[in-house]
């Protein structure tokens, strides 16, 4: 059995009440928004036959969404994160805004208030495995002027792909770090290789991804924010090459010039002498 109500008048001028359209005060941004999501909703309910079971059932998953705080996980695996990357990289366009290294998601595990130092920093503490990463680079302008003093905040998982605050088995702010880049723009850090991230097994998103036929895996990769005074803000991250998901990420967070191919090196001593005088990148 299928009905369809929502271009009646009695369904339209509900929708008009719901929303507050004709109400003095509050927000009129906020009425037009909720008048035209509700209204969604509810031509979807028609379009589809949403069943009351079937609706219920949506509701519960929300609840269980929300009450593990994971709509911000669930965002980039619905590829919101990313359209709103791509709002953005075409409001750059429109203003002449190009070059210089892309910007990706954020995504949920940023934690503000990481330990600071200059230059070079090492981001694990005693206790972590794993196999030892040089991280070095430079911050230039779209021009390629080195900038002197560039905060570089870098956030990545553990081998386990975990990350502190989220996973209890790692120290605040483990493998947490702000740098600021030296008198030639350039910061090094020395940390462990990230593994990939999974989203959590039988996790509301995980529910969710499954019901779709997809995994809730991201490929091994290292977070970034970049900012200087008069130069805008870069969130991104790097990939590491070679990862299975690297072309496959939940997240859709991969861009092509973002994957880094990570060069072995056996000479330790020779190494740790080249990151500390921040002389390669
Ligand atoms: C992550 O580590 C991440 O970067 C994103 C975007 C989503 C989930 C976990
Ligand atoms: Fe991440």
């Amino acid at each position: 059995m299928s009905v369809k109500i929502f271009d009646t008048p009695d369904v339209q001028d509900f929708l008009v009440r719901i929303s507050g359209l004709e109400n003095p005060g509050g927000s009129e941004r906020a009425k037009q928004i909720i008048h035209r999501l509700v209204g969604d909703l509810f031509r979807l309910i028609d379009d589809f036959d949403i069943t009351e079971d079937e609706y219920w059932a949506g509701i519960n998953l929300l609840n269980a969404l929300g009450s593990q705080t994971q709509f911000g996980l669930l965002s980039p695996g619905l590829g919101f994160d990313h359209f709103l990357d791509m709002r953005h990289d075409a409001i750059d366009a429109e203003a002449h805004r190009t070059g210089g290294t892309p910007r990706t998601i954020e995504g949920p595990l940023y934690v503000a208030g990481a330990p600071e130092a200059d230059g070079f920093v090492r981001m694990s503490d005693e206790a972590t495995e794993g196999e030892t990463m040089w991280l070095t680079g430079q911050v230039r302008d779209v021009d390629g002027t080195p900038i002197k003093g560039a905060k570089v905040e870098i956030w990545h998982a553990n081998d386990k792909g975990g990350y502190s605050f989220f996973d209890p088995s790692q120290s605040e702010y483990n493998l947490r770090r702000t740098i600021y880049t030296d008198s030639d723009g350039r910061y090094t850090a020395h940390s462990i290789i990230p593994s990939g991230y999974g989203v959590p097994e039988g996790a509301p998103t995980d529910v969710v991804l499954k019901s779709l036929g997809r995994h809730g895996e991201r490929p091994a990769h290292i977070h970034f924010f970049i900012s200087a005074p008069g130069h805008q803000h870069l969130t991104t991250q790097i990939n590491l090459a070679g990862d299975p998901y690297t072309f496959d990420d939940f997240a859709f967070a991969t861009r092509e010039e973002l994957v880094i191919p990570a060069e072995r090196i056996e000479d330790v001593s020779e190494i740790d002498q080249r990151g500390l005088d921040g002389a390669f990148s």
